[in-house]
């Protein structure tokens, strides 16, 4: 409070006192941190390392109550370890490239970059007036040069390892704008700018093979027991491994038509053949007949929808006849050839055998399309008659009109069926994976350039290291339509190639923003290294991070990249671990009125304002105290009054007492049944608050466990005399509170500290620990004897057994001198009232 001497006098300063005034302490002691550099990191081989991350913000140009939950929990987190003895990182940046700084600068007029760092400069601040520990000096940006050079370094390290390539790939194109949107441009199948309807055009892209690591991505999930399972069944199915065979059909014409099937048990059930309408093969079947011409009108239809509404179950399955026909390998029965929209062209080989017996799609397209339906596994006990059955079969059962598979399990005949066909040359075991390759192209600016050069005599070439960063020009124009800005700047366009020195054009491509962030956690261990994206040594002292938070909607891409990242990172040496992240919690979502905050809804409530009215701490403790983590948050401006009035409450109690404790030592003796009552709650608040932070991330309960601490002290201070009470005792009660404050309500924690006599920051004060003893209450006085005579009395605990009771006496050495050489021939107790020891 010495802040406020300047101004007031002494009067006034006590009555002062009485107010918690957030907006002069807040700012005060950011203010230190920064100066005293509290958060700043660096390795410390003596010390357990403890890396706690946030997923690191869009700098969009505000935060919202998403980034305060997320950064109040890692906050707690990181405090929390600090005070236990961690050499603790918590770092934060920006995800700072994407495409709305782009749409800023065509509807605007404000170049990408200087939108981007003004929106950086002010979110920063905001951050800062939440309390957060970050260590600043370790801050990057994904736009920077010195963040972006590293990024196409690893580009070309990738490209070096074989895991990059180019190929045709379809792309959202607007025919008015002539240009290529990204998806979150293209809205409800239209052009978000001029409402066209969007296309899918060919154009030549770049992967990283994702796909050659999908096994260990599989596999390695299952080393990550600090996972929610429902993120891993996510990133699971995403990956999704599916084990059967690849089956050779062949046409009249004589085409081969190799579909894939999970199920070759039902090979003999197959009715029809059904490709992808966008199938090259499509075109040659129908080469010349009448129906060539309105099969690619419905190609074109078909390829307009999401590859997620083709697969929906509920969607409506449509096609058409080619007018070709199969044989089946199997029994050489001939089967039409369809086109239908629920086959994808990217999965599998692009062509399925439909078997509606028992495939609930192939069964509904069946129906609708007069084809037969054919049943070749029965379920035991029952009789299915394709003509009359309602829905496909799909369990397994007993083989029927299969050949010499008749009678088998169907589980037994699928393995069967493929060995008989591998050794017919027909078909063979096959696994696949839906997971595709990851395609990184995009066609804008506000990215990082994909260093390659196109040169006539040389093909395409990477950009030397030592040339990297390969910049963002700043001459481009920025308009609505057209190609990538990249391509208005001559000064970036021409170049020389890097082989034979002869004229070369750039790449215009510049890089998915989730490339950006599948490796910063990395950048964190040594930011400012200028020879390597970081040295080794540093990744592997702060590597894994042990605590990593953020919302669910990154559970698949984000957390994927990332893990894909490090894999290939660390099969080329450069870092020692397979995973990157050893515990994920995953938050839930701030509410109000049951609906997720958006500008849309008009239902949001902006973080600063309610800084500004309450205080960063309040805000923090509303938000941790208003429901467990992971589950979405209802916004309460009750809750939040009621938080502010608890710090209030909190302040006020320790000023009750500041005065008088001011020369009193810290103690902890009790004697009378109150003061044993205040040391209980003491120190079953330290176990509670430790238990739910440290194992449980129940915050909301730690919180509430210290709102009860706090009503205990004024319990305490209200209903014992003055003259009775337990000063050294209540010192210890209140500092204890504000240690446990500490990591939910920094600054208010801080002043207390101080106001408790504290020297020196609370946040570097060690975890308080409690002790077990000191919990036990419900005591009884124990008579305790030694052949009858009456030798002692002890405090117990009440229903102690007999066994622990005689322990305890005969540690006592007031007993042992009565009993030290000599034999215990019979111990006899009545329970919670006496024990006699009989010794001869
Ligand atoms: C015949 C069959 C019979 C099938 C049966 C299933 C059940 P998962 O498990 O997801 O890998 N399929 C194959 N390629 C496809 C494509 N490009 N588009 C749409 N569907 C495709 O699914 C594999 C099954 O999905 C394959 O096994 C195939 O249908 C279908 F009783 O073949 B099945
Ligand atoms: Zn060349």
């Amino acid at each position: 409070m010495n802040l406020l001497c300047t101004k007031y006098d002494i009067g006034e300063l006590k009555q002062l006192e009485e107010r918690y005034l957030f907006s002069e302490i807040e700012p005060k002691w950011q203010k230190k941190w920064d100066e005293q550099d509290i958060y700043k990191t660096r390795e410390d081989s003596g010390k357990q390392k403890y890396y706690v991350l946030e997923m690191f913000p869009y700098p969009s140009g505000n935060l919202h109550m998403g980034h305060v939950r997320n950064y109040s929990i890692g906050d707690v987190v990181a405090r929390f370890k600090v005070m236990q003895g961690y050499n603790v990182i918590h770092p934060m940046g920006w995800d700072a490239f994407g495409l709305p700084a782009e749409n800023a600068a065509i509807q605007r007029g404000i170049h990408p970059a200087d939108w981007t760092w003004s929106n950086i400069a002010n979110m920063k601040r905001q951050l800062k007036s939440m309390g957060i520990s970050y260590d600043w000096e370790r801050e990057v940006a994904t736009c920077h040069p010195d963040y972006y050079k590293w990024t196409q370094w690893l580009f070309i390290q990738f490209y070096k390892h074989g895991l990059v390539y180019k190929k045709k790939a379809p792309v959202n194109w607007c025919p008015s704008c002539a240009t290529v949107l990204a998806n979150e441009q293209v809205v409800e199948g239209r052009c978000e700018r001029c409402e066209s309807v969007v296309e899918k055009k060919d154009l030549e892209q770049w992967f990283f093979k994702i796909t050659a690591y999908a096994d260990r991505l599989l596999e390695d999930l299952e080393k990550l027991p600090g996972w929610p399972d429902k993120v891993k069944i996510m990133q699971h199915n995403w990956i999704g491994k599916s084990t059967g065979a690849e089956v050779t059909f062949k046409t009249e014409a004589g085409h081969d038509l190799t579909v894939f099937t999970t199920r070759p048990d039902t090979i003999f059930g197959v009715t029809y053949m059904v490709i992808a309408p966008e199938h090259p093969l499509v075109e040659e079947l129908t080469k010349g007949t009448a129906e060539a011409e309105r099969i690619k009108e419905f190609a074109k239809k078909v390829r307009q929808m999401s590859n997620i509404d083709r697969m929906a179950t509920d969607m409506e399955k449509e096609g058409m006849f080619t007018g070709a026909y199969a044989i089946n390998p199997l029994n050489q029965e001939r089967v039409p050839i369809f086109v239908a929209n629920y086959v994808l062209m990217e999965y599998g080989t692009g062509i399925v055998m439909g078997v509606p017996a028992h495939d609930q799609r192939d069964f509904e397209f069946a129906r609708k399309y007069d084809l037969p339906v054919k049943v070749v596994v029965q379920p035991e006990g029952e009789l299915l008659d394709g003509a009359t059955m309602e829905q496909a079969f799909p369990a397994e059962g007993i083989m029927v009109n299969s050949g010499q598979f008749n009678g088998m399990n169907s589980d037994e005949a699928l393995e069967k069926i493929i060995d008989y066909m591998e050794e017919k040359g027909i078909g063979r075991r096959q696994v696949n994976f839906r997971l595709r390759d990851w395609l990184i192209s995009r066609q804008r600016y506000w990215g990082a350039p994909i260093p390659f050069v196109y040169c006539d005599k040389c093909g395409v070439i990477p950009v030397p290291e030592k040339d990297l960063p390969v910049l963002l020009p700043t001459d481009v124009e920025f308009r609505p339509g057209g190609d990538s800005p990249l391509t208005t700047s001559s000064s970036f366009m021409n170049t020389t190639c890097p082989e034979c020195g002869g004229p070369a054009t750039r790449e215009t491509d510049t890089m998915d923003t989730f490339v950006d962030s599948s490796w910063y956690f990395l950048r964190y261990c040594d930011p400012k290294n200028e020879s390597a994206p970081f040295a080794k040594d540093k990744a592997d002292y702060w590597m894994n991070v042990d605590q990593y938070i953020g919302g669910v909607e990154h559970a698949i891409l984000h957390l994927m990249y990332a893990r894909f990242f490090t894999k290939v990172l660390y099969d080329m040496g450069m870092v020692s671990s397979e995973e990157p992240f050893q515990n994920l919690l995953t938050q839930g979502m701030v509410l109000k009125d049951g609906s997720k905050m958006s500008k849309s809804k008009g239902n949001v409530v902006s973080p600063e304002e309610i800084i500004n009215q309450y205080g960063a701490d309040t805000a923090r403790l509303f938000i941790l105290f208003a429901a467990p983590p992971e589950r979405d948050l209802e916004w309460s401006d009750q809750g939040v009054e009621g938080c502010f009035r608890f710090l209030n409450r909190v302040w006020r109690l320790v000023y009750s007492y500041a005065d008088r404790l001011a020369r009193v030592e810290e103690g902890n003796q009790v004697s009378t049944k109150a003061d044993k009552e205040l040391r209980r709650l003491i120190h079953a608040t330290v176990k509670k608050v430790t238990e739910d932070v440290g194992q449980r991330f129940n915050f909301n309960t730690a919180i509430s466990a210290i709102m009860e601490m706090v009503n205990g002290l004024y319990q305490y201070r209200d209903n014992i005399s003055e003259a009775e009470q337990n000063l050294p005792l209540v010192k210890n009660g209140l500092k204890h509170l504000v240690l446990l404050l500490a990591p939910f309500a920094p600054h208010i924690a801080e002043e207390l500290w101080e106001a408790l006599g504290g020297t020196g920051s609370v946040h570097l004060e060690s975890w308080p620990k409690f002790d077990p003893s000191a919990l036990e209450m419900d005591e009884v006085n124990i008579v305790v004897q030694v052949n009858g005579k009456v030798r002692d009395k002890l405090d117990v605990l009440r229903g102690i057994s007999e066994e622990e009771l005689k322990a305890k006496v005969l540690s006592e050495p007031k007993i042992a001198k009565h009993i030290e050489g000599k034999q215990i021939v019979k111990v006899i107790s009545v329970p919670d009232k006496l024990i006699n020891i009989v010794v001869k």
